[in-house]
């Protein structure tokens, strides 16, 4: 492999709140799938409120995105949502589970973070399902096929006494999850030791799913997020094959160091394209959406050869 294994589109940033036809301050953290050709992404977006609100925006090419007239979602009027996202919604991640569209999202209120569930068939409108978690959990992603008959997603709850980690839960459902298991952790003195959180939806590949996940780690001048890769086991992701030891993507151009809060590569999103290509999408700095390209054998060799564990 030559240069580094994600390759920036030099057409970055993609998309800033420039590009959206009302108000708000920041562009970022989008789910991004494909329906009939074209390129979906919901985007986060602050209000100046410091709220946020969910946008939706497409393309033909996957690099160049026109914004919807209106927001995709806001914050809902109806009970029992209402009282769960008064604070915002956030963070979407979109898997496509045998033609519809769910939506995990991060329902925001007084009483903590919960993850909601949502889905779209066409991506015109969009029909609450149920909220998902109990408080504090964020960057909860559905697997985009059913494994053994259950749904399965990645978790990620806040604790008090360990390290933020990954999890792993199932359900017959969507509705009701158990069987909750702590899968990965950070890694004391590694570039993810702060906290970890599951990414993009994970992308089948030939040698298992391959996870795009973001990791902290703590400076005197805050914290760093970037980007690492995971490979869990096809018909077991509860087993993870391998965690690459090094991260693929850290803040780098002046529009990742620099934004609404400094030093933030976060992805909710990626598309493996048919000729191995995927493109990953990422929210910089908070505040901008950016692009780019990696070979999956690249990420996936990294799991498999150069790795660590993925519980200490
Ligand atoms: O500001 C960086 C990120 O912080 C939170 O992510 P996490 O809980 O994993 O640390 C979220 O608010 C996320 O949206 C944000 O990009």
């Amino acid at each position: 492999m030559e240069g580094p294994i994600v390759k920036r589109y030099r057409g970055n940033p993609i998309l800033t709140k420039k590009d959206v036809p009302y108000a708000v301050h920041t562009v970022h953290n989008a789910g991004v799938a494909k329906y009939q050709e074209k390129y979906y992404m919901l985007f986060r977006s602050h209000l100046d409120t410091g709220r946020s609100i969910i946008g939706l925006a497409e393309s033909n090419d996957g690099y160049s995105f026109t914004v919807h007239d209106k927001p995709f979602m806001t914050p809902a009027t109806e009970e029992i949502f209402k009282e769960y996202e008064a604070f915002g919604v956030e963070d979407p991640r979109i898997s496509c589970i045998e033609g519809e569209y769910y939506i995990t999202y991060s329902a925001y209120s007084k009483h903590g973070v919960r993850i909601g569930l949502a889905k779209t068939i066409d991506f015109k409108s969009i029909e609450r399902i149920s909220l998902i978690t109990e408080a504090d959990y964020r960057n909860v992603v559905l697997f985009p096929e059913k494994i053994n008959g259950r749904y399965i997603r990645l978790d990620r709850p806040h604790s008090e006494i360990s390290p933020w980690a990954i999890w792993i839960s199932y359900s017959k459902d969507l509705i009701y999850w158990g069987e909750s298991e702590l899968i990965m952790m950070p890694v004391p003195y590694h570039w993810d030791q702060m906290k970890i959180g599951p990414g993009a939806t994970p992308i089948k590949t030939d040698q298992g799913w391959l996870s795009i996940y973001h990791g902290v780690f703590p400076t005197m001048d805050g914290a760093i997020y970037r980007l690492g890769v995971a490979l869990h086991k096809l018909d077991n992701p509860a087993i993870i094959l391998g965690v690459g030891d090094s991260w693929i993507l850290q803040p780098e151009d002046p529009w990742e160091v620099t934004g609404y809060v400094h030093n933030v590569i976060f992805t909710c999103g990626a598309i493996l394209e048919e000729n191995g290509t995927v493109k990953i999408y990422w929210g910089a700095a908070d505040s901008v959406m950016c692009v780019g390209t990696a070979k999956i054998d690249d990420l996936i060799s990294l799991c498999l050869n150069h790795n660590r564990p993925a519980l200490p």
